[in-house]
């Protein structure tokens, strides 16, 4: 097979592609700086095919132009954060064992010592045009991996979770068709490139379709206010907490500004809330201000998109739709290991199809148990159905902790604190909150006496350790944790404790 991206840039290389923060790019663009950048790794003469080439860009042309240029060469395509710092950046190199990092002159300098330390050849895709070997394009099975996203679960340390390219062209059909991505969209994409959301629903996808994607350097409610009232975008992907502060932002504005900022949106053909439950408060706020029904969609890393709302059709609040076609959905009670056939009771979400993931990296066992004997994923995610709709109930593990979009793994928190000499015992879990979902929280038991302010000397010193989005908000010193006879701490009363007052929020 051929790379699918690949296909729509031939024929649609006069359309433009990618618009970021200085220009706009075109398809012929985009595949003649993939060539270059492809050119530039054969280059190295390092064995590319099969290797993991970590790419650590700002969301933009470069960016997309990398991703392709991996998968010219057969290599598997791996997106690094860019807010991450050193450690878990090492973290994932040293995981995948990357046979080059591709940067900019953004990161360069930064990246240096970290790719020697991992063994790591490092290119700058601003020198790609010099390259001139030649180049011939691989043919591909759609087993192929190609690409590895590094996810947070129920185990201590993220994992990656390896997507073959039948699988990536699996997600990314079933969403331009249900969702009628044309050519003549265009997407504003402000979110991380390290995630699905960001990088297949909004940007992937959009590239497939022959559409254009409009990047900014960072999310900014003002600026996308203003972008909005442009007239130049018609699509809008986002998690709940962009909604809620774009809200917050339209509140702040007055009237007349208001009318401006209604009218824009309501012109859009499409908007879709996805990665965190979307509150229907919000839904109808966004309803009132636009007349769009927010198209809310369910998925996650290792499945893609599996549950969508219709885009024709009704749209339910607090539903996140029926399966999307191609995908196989169940739901199942384990306790009972019985199949739910019934519209009251609750089970997990359990999914199989060609846009399941092939397995995380370099973890075979861990990646045996998340499926059933049959084969079905089970998502870890509770839900009930009603006539055919979906309602997401929640997480089964409290360890999983939903903020800002971003799924968190209480566990890799709590072993990250017990790593400060200061720390005794620890534990972390997620307090709801309206605007980022769920806000983490930890509670610290210390060996000595604290000193003044030490939640923000906690904060500064997790700054160093891990994404900022994993640091928690609200802190409790304890002398000892809620624990069971058996010793386990029971994250139910310790989230009560948190609801009480006197709490040390960020
Ligand atoms: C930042 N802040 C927070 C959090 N993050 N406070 C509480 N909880 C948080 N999680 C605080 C900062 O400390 C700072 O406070 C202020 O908010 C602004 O911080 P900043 O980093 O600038 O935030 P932001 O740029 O406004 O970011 C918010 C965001 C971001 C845009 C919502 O979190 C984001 O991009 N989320 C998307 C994640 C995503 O794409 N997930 C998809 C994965 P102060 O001002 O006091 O300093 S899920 C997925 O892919 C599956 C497949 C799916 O279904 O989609
Ligand atoms: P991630 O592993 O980052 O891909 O996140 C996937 C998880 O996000 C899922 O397992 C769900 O728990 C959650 N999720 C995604 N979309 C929704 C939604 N619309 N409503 C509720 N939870 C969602």
């Amino acid at each position: 097979m051929k790379i699918p991206i690949l296909k729509s840039i031939e024929i649609h290389s006069l359309r433009v592609a990618i618009i970021d923060e200085t220009k706009s790019y075109s398809y012929s663009e985009l595949e003649r700086q993939s060539v270059q950048i492809a050119k530039m790794l054969k280059e190295t003469n390092i064995q590319l095919e099969g290797s993991r080439i970590a790419v650590l860009l700002n969301p933009g042309f470069q960016f997309a132009a990398a991703a392709l240029a991996v998968w010219r060469v057969g290599a598997i395509f791996v997106p690094l954060s860019v807010n991450s710092p050193d450690s878990a950046i090492l973290y994932v190199l040293d995981d995948i064992t990357a046979s080059i990092i591709l940067t900019d002159n953004n990161f360069e300098l930064n990246i240096s010592a970290l790719s020697k330390r991992a063994n790591a050849q490092l290119l700058n895709v601003e020198n790609a045009q010099s390259a001139k070997v030649i180049l011939q394009d691989i043919l591909y099975k759609s087993d192929r991996e190609a690409l590895i996203i590094y996810t947070s679960g129920t185990s201590g340390k993220p994992k990656g979770v390896v997507i073959s390219l039948g699988n990536l062209e699996a997600q990314m059909t079933t969403l331009i068709n249900a969702w009628q991505w044309s050519a003549d969209d265009v997407i504003l994409n402000i979110l991380p490139l390290h995630h699905v959301h960001g990088l297949i629903n909004a940007l992937f996808c959009p590239l497939y379709a022959g559409a254009a994607v409009y990047f900014l350097p960072k999310f900014d409610t003002n600026v996308v206010w203003s972008l909005f009232k442009s007239d130049r975008i018609n699509v809008f992907m986002a998690v709940p907490t962009i909604y809620v502060k774009l809200i917050a932002d339209f509140d702040a504005a007055d009237e007349n500004e208001q009318l401006k900022r209604k009218e824009a949106i309501s012109s859009f053909r499409m908007m879709v809330s996805g990665s965190a439950a979307l509150p229907v408060k919000v839904l109808d706020k966004w309803k009132t201000m636009s007349g769009h029904i927010l198209l809310e969609r369910y998925g996650m890393t290792e499945i893609g998109m599996a549950i969508s709302n219709p885009y024709k059709g009704e749209r339910r609040a607090g539903f996140v739709g029926m399966p999307l076609p191609g995908v196989q959905v169940r739901l199942f009670d384990e306790s009972t290991n019985l199949l739910i056939d019934n519209d009251e009771e609750a089970g997990e979400i359990q999914i199989k199809g060609p846009s399941v993931f092939k397995c995380y990296w370099n973890r075979s066992e861990v990646t045996a148990n998340s499926f059933t004997k049959e084969g079905w994923f089970k998502t870890g995610d509770l839900a009930v159905r009603n006539n055919g709709y979906y309602k997401i109930l929640g997480r089964i593990s409290s360890d999983v902790i939903k903020s800002g979009g971003y799924k968190l793994s209480a566990l890799e928190i709590e072993e990250q604190l017990r790593e400060h000499p200061n720390i005794i015992d620890c534990a972390v879990v997620g307090i709801p909150d309206e605007e980022w979902g769920e806000k983490v929280a930890a509670a610290i038991v210390f060996k000595t006496e604290l000193s003044l302010n030490f939640d923000s000397q906690l904060t500064q010193w997790l700054k160093e350790r891990i994404a900022p989005y994993k640091i928690p908000r609200i802190w409790r010193f304890l002398k000892e944790l809620p624990r069971n006879e058996m010793g386990k701490v029971i994250k139910n009363d310790l989230i009560t404790i948190f609801n009480q007052k006197n709490d040390t929020s960020a």
